[in-house]
């Protein structure tokens, strides 16, 4: 089976996402998805990333990636069957595909929690070189398991800069200080944000006593290296309860 037969098996069409959200994605290099997931989900998923956090203690995270200040997971494909929404969401997938070109492959699905007083992260790309506009090789999209709210460290994206042809690092003074045109990606529990990953982006400071907790689910071009390479991570209690269009996504 091949990617955009996959994608077909797992409800994509070419109007999952309208005319407006496209050229909403095409422009700004990020779009809000409300209401992706419902209380029930969000809360079970909350349940099972701290659970894991717990589990796994100070190896959280290490399978990719470790931060300062934060609660990391990784490799969540094979941790619970409730994160296979992360990667099988008709209307994300059709997000992730519109920026990709239908070219695409899950990269990695990680959890990250910014704790209090912690988070900032210098404005960033995910790809170590500056792209051409339209030519896109990572798209990433956000889970919201709390609020994000102006306090509690929301991501920041600069609108725009997906087409920019540049990189923070290569033109900013000082890519961690606030952009004049950054905005807030503000939004209730439940919603998703895609987000161009060549769109300048990162972390903000949790300035509150609670955790701000998401998920990223990581999606590439398929012919380039997965930050988490699925096939010498998949279980085979993970394969056997995965459609083929599931695993055609996770290319394993
Ligand atoms: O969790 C966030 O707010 C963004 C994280 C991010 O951009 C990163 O870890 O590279």
């Amino acid at each position: 089976m091949d990617i955009q037969q996959a994608l077909t098996k797992l409800g994509v069409a070419d109007d999952t996402l309208s005319p407006a959200e496209k050229t909403f994605l095409d422009e700004k290099g990020y779009l809000p998805l409300p209401g992706i997931l419902s209380d029930e989900m969000r809360r079970g998923l909350v349940r099972r990333v701290d659970e894991l956090a717990a589990l796994e203690g100070d190896k959280a995270g290490s399978e990719v990636h470790q931060e300062a200040g934060t609660t990391r997971l990784s490799d969540l494909v094979n941790k619970d069957p409730i994160f296979d929404v992360c990667y099988t969401h008709p209307k994300v997938l059709a997000a992730i595909s519109h920026v990709l070109g239908g070219d695409m492959k899950l990269s990695s699905l990680n959890f990250r929690a910014a704790l209090p007083g912690h988070g900032l992260q210098a404005l960033h790309c995910d790809w170590g070189s500056a792209v051409e506009p339209g030519d896109y090789y990572v798209c990433n999209s956000i889970w919201l398991l709390d609020e994000f709210t102006p306090e509690n460290g929301a991501t920041r994206v600069v609108p725009g800069s997906n087409r920019s042809g540049q990189r923070p690092q290569d033109v900013l003074a000082d890519p961690s200080a606030p952009h004049p045109d950054e905005v807030l990606l503000t939004a209730p529990a439940g919603t998703v944000v895609i987000f161009n990953s060549h769109t300048w982006h990162g972390g903000t400071l949790n300035r509150t006593d609670q955790p701000r907790r998401a998920l990223h689910s990581y999606f590439c071009r398929r012919d380039q290296k997965q930050q988490l390479d699925q096939r010498a991570y998949i279980r085979p209690e993970t394969r056997a309860r995965l459609s083929e269009a599931a695993q055609t996504v996770l290319d394993v």
